[in-house]
């Protein structure tokens, strides 16, 4: 078995443009521990250019097929784009789950595009910390924008898609499906929505109650999130949907806002990577002899519990001290 190469090579070759090095990085970083470390460290500089694009909204509302819409419109524009496909029900990694690959198969042969699916492998905590890096890996591959895919239905997967410098909201004509947004707290993270399935009736009245939602949530704020209508399938508003997410981003960098967005989502993100150290340290200390011994005293009712904790984790000094 050859050994890997290392990180800052791997990232070198990835920045020259060999997508087999970013595919590569994809997995490392996907897989986390050490390795995805030493990734981060040599990918850590070359960053922070990138633009984001969250796209998020339920199951089968439409979210690959405009994602494959705006990266034609990218790609119009002469921009690279990476994409990537965050399905926290999907078993499969590492490539694009079959619906998907049908449909992105136009961008298959287009080397200014790179698509590519994670799944949560079960372990969701680690896919709300690989996505940002996964981001990174494709940012200092010199894509100017990445698309993220996400299923908003629960509450890590909403955090991911709040993630982004823009968040699109997808929701389909249909009682209460503007609602259900409402609910799952895609209110709060949308940017812009977008009415996909605009060929269906009840568009007018998704479109209508969500304006309505808008009307009473936060009058104070700057930027009120525009409602889209698409029809994804044959790109009809695809242009208007774009124009929309641009406007959002000249708001954000006029105002200076954008900073403060990311400056806020690596505050976030450090505390995550604290607290899943600290966590990790725990299961450490747990395993160890000294955990089974101090389990014994509890049972045995010579310590409490808390006092034991402390006792494991030095928060209380020795007695002979
Ligand atoms: N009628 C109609 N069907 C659409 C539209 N957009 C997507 N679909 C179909 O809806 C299904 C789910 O689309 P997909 O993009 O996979 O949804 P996702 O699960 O949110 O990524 C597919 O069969 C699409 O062809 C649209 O605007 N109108
Ligand atoms: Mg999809």
């Amino acid at each position: 078995v050859p050994s890997p190469p290392r990180a800052d090579s791997l990232v070198d070759a990835a920045i020259n443009g060999d997508r087999g090095a970013v595919a590569r990085l994809l997995s490392l970083v996907e897989t986390g521990g050490a390795e995805a470390r030493a990734v981060v460290a040599a990918l850590y500089p070359r960053t922070g250019d990138v633009y984001t694009v969250g796209i998020t909204g339920a199951p089968g509302a439409g979210k690959s097929t405009l994602t494959d819409r705006l990266v034609e419109r990218i790609r119009r524009d002469g921009d690279e784009v990476g994409v990537l496909a965050i399905d926290p029900t999907s078993p499969f990694s590492g490539g694009a789950i079959l619906g998907d690959r049908i449909r992105m198969q136009d961008h298959a042969t287009d080397p200014g595009v790179f698509i590519r699916s994670m799944a949560t492998r079960g372990h969701l905590g680690g896919l709300a910390l690989a996505t940002p890096q996964a981001i990174r890996v494709l940012d200092a591959a010199g894509k100017p924008w990445v698309v993220v895919e996400t299923v908003g239905v629960g509450q890590v997967e909403v955090e991911i898609a709040g993630e982004a410098d823009t968040t699109v909201v997808v929701v389909t004509p249909g009682w209460g499906d503007a609602i259900q947004a409402n609910k799952a707290g895609l209110l709060e993270i949308a940017d812009v929505f977008v009415v996909n399935k605009a060929d269906r009736a009840g568009a007018r009245d998704a479109v209508r109650d969500l304006e309505a939602m808008l009307d009473l949530a936060s009058p104070g704020r700057t930027w009120r999130p525009p409602v889209t209508e698409t029809v994804a399938i044959d790109g009809t508003g695809t242009a208007e949907l774009w124009d929309a997410v641009l406007a959002h981003r000249e708001h954000l960098f006029e105002r200076g806002e954008l900073s403060d967005r990311r400056h806020a989502r690596l505050r976030t993100e450090l505390k995550a990577i604290v607290a899943a150290a600290l966590e990790q340290r725990a299961e450490a200390l747990c395993e160890g002899a000294g955990f089974d011994d101090l389990a014994a005293r509890v049972a045995a009712r010579e310590l409490d519990p808390y006092r034991a904790a402390d006792e494991l984790v030095g928060g209380v000094p020795d007695e002979t001290a």
